[in-house]
């Protein structure tokens, strides 16, 4: 029902109606609010009205001033348009129209960076802006998405109502996949690394495909009938869900299984690689998710090197599988490697966002983090509320140091060593399983050779080391009599 601008105040405006603008107007609609409909176009408005209109109630605006204007106070505006230099633009032509107090949401995948410098500049105007990170695609905006919000924790009174009611609900318990996450730009770091470790995670379940078909023979069919039965295990998922029916499913036109005649090279808009970069910058050992990075850029950056490796590098294979076809003992193996494999992924993503918090001031709560990504979004999965209690209580210093997950990696440990093993002896590429197997073994392990590193570095650069057995730094007079020195004594002389 759409409503004369004159009569009745809306009580959120939506600017930006692709689908997802679209869609996450509609939700509002659907659960009770009037919802102001702009967008640069108003083909959209239009198209949006004429096929949902009786959605809810709406209202419809040609203009951001009559977008404003149709508004209650303080204004809610929800800014749902292309990231980046678009959501500046409609900033800049927003901000001259409202009033201190009013509140700007950026509900667009827009880049963390960007959201602390729009807070800190919009602030400074007094207005809100608040950076919320939604996940979920086109059904989970339209049904309940998993939703990150940031900004001030003033703004999340007026906004957070709003949102946890038109978010998922968890499955376990039925609460909001909506809570405040912390100021700026936390929301949207958090559905970052959401995004990373959906990467590694779609990742992780490619490569126990490539195993399964190429060691153990198993056809598209019988793996789809594999993933359905992984489902009913730890490992159940929406992704997991998914890729049962992929690989079910039978391209039309030729009779093969569809994921025969999908070229095999991996598309990707850019959350994954600002994850790496992010982890990169904190120092956050990010190696699972980078691996599920550049595993897309391999498959897709260059099909000319991939096309004549494929001519000319030799295998070099090294053993012969000693799989019966679809040998289940094997499937298992396969399937305890993946949830491995998995668990190092959200490990690793939980890391950067705890060093984030001390990076950028968060005071962020894992738990809550965890448990909004129980439902609604990409990377749902039962396992999430083990991770939720995993960090309920002390933080542990790593989510693979919590209880529930030590004696789960204890077995699952031999599995993982035996698929990778058997996968690099014949040539299957697993760059997420071997790189996650290389991190626990680097967090387990008694000595790193990092000391080789340091000494290293000392011999070229005289950067010290510190030592096993002695506070301090020291150096070694590589050049001259290869004494040892403490660093404290050169910088005296
Ligand atoms: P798009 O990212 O395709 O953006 C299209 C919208 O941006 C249209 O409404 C367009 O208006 C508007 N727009 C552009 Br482009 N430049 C503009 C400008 N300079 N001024 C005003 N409006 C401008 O839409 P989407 O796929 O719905 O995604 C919206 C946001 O949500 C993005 O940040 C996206 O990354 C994020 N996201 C998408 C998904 C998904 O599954 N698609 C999931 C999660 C998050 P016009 O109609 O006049 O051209």
């Amino acid at each position: 029902m759409t409503e004369n601008i004159e009569s009745k105040k809306a009580q959120i405006g939506v600017t930006g109606l692709a689908v997802m603008g679209a869609n996450l107007a509609r939700n509002l609609a659907r659960n009770g609010y009037t919802v102001a409909l702009h967008n640069r176009s108003v083909e959209k408005t239009d198209a949006l009205l004429a096929e949902h209109g009786q959605d809810g109630d709406f209202i419809r605006t040609e203009s951001l001033q009559q977008l404003v204007d149709s508004l209650e106070s303080p204004r809610r505006i929800l800014v749902m348009v292309k990231a980046g230099a678009p959501v500046d633009a409609v900033i800049e032509q927003l901000t001259p129209l409202l009033d201190e107090g009013d509140i700007v949401i950026d509900g667009g995948n827009s880049h963390f960076p960007d959201t602390i410098r729009r807070e800190r500049e919009l602030a400074q105007k007094g207005l809100h802006f608040v950076g919320v990170g939604v996940s979920g695609g086109e059904e989970g905006a339209l049904w309940g998405p998993s939703i990150m919000p940031g900004g001030s924790a003033q703004s999340y009174q007026h906004v957070g109502p709003m949102l946890e009611k038109i978010s998922a609900k968890a499955p376990q318990d039925g609460s909001p996949c909506c809570a405040w996450i912390s100021t700026d730009g936390a929301g949207h770091f958090v559905k970052m690394v959401h995004n990373g470790i959906e990467y590694a995670d779609m990742q992780v379940i490619g490569e126990a495909y490539d195993i399964l078909r190429s060691i153990a023979g198993l056809e598209p069919a019988e793996q789809a009938q594999i993933f359905k039965t992984w489902n009913k295990t730890e490992l159940n998922s929406y992704l997991i869900e998914i890729t049962s029916e992929v690989l079910a499913q039978v391209d039309a036109k030729t009779g093969k299984p569809l994921v025969d005649v999908i070229l095999d090279q991996a598309g990707q808009k850019g959350t994954g690689r600002w994850t790496v970069q992010a982890g990169l910058d904190l120092g956050a050992p990010v190696s699972a998710i980078a691996e599920s990075v550049f595993a897309r850029a391999l498959s897709s950056s260059d099909p000319v090197a991939r096309e004549q490796a494929q001519q000319q590098l030799p295998a070099g294979l090294i053993a012969t599988t000693g799989v019966g076809a679809g040998d289940p003992e094997f499937v298992e193996d396969v399937r305890r490697a993946l949830l491995a494999s998995k668990l190092v992924a959200y490990a690793q993503g939980m890391d950067m966002i705890a060093r984030a918090g001390d990076e950028y001031g968060w005071d962020l709560k894992l738990d809550v983090i965890a448990s909004l990504w129980r439902a609604g979004c990409i990377i749902r999965a039962e396992l999430l509320g083990d991770i939720m209690a995993a960090y309920s209580g002390e933080r542990p210093a790593n989510m693979l140091l919590a209880p529930q997950f030590k004696s789960l990696m204890d077995e699952l440990v031999p599995s993982w060593r035996r698929v990778v093993g058997k996968a690099t002896a014949l040539g299957v590429p697993v760059p997420v399983f071997s790189s996650a197997l290389s991190y626990y073994d680097g967090l387990r392990r008694d000595r790193l050779p990092a000391a080789v590193i340091q000494g290293q570095r000392d011999f070229f650069g005289a950067h010290t080391y510190g030592r096993v057995d002695e506070e301090g730094a020291f150096h070694t007079m590589w050049s001259g009599d290869r004494s040892e020195v403490n660093a404290a004594d050169i910088h005296v002389h």
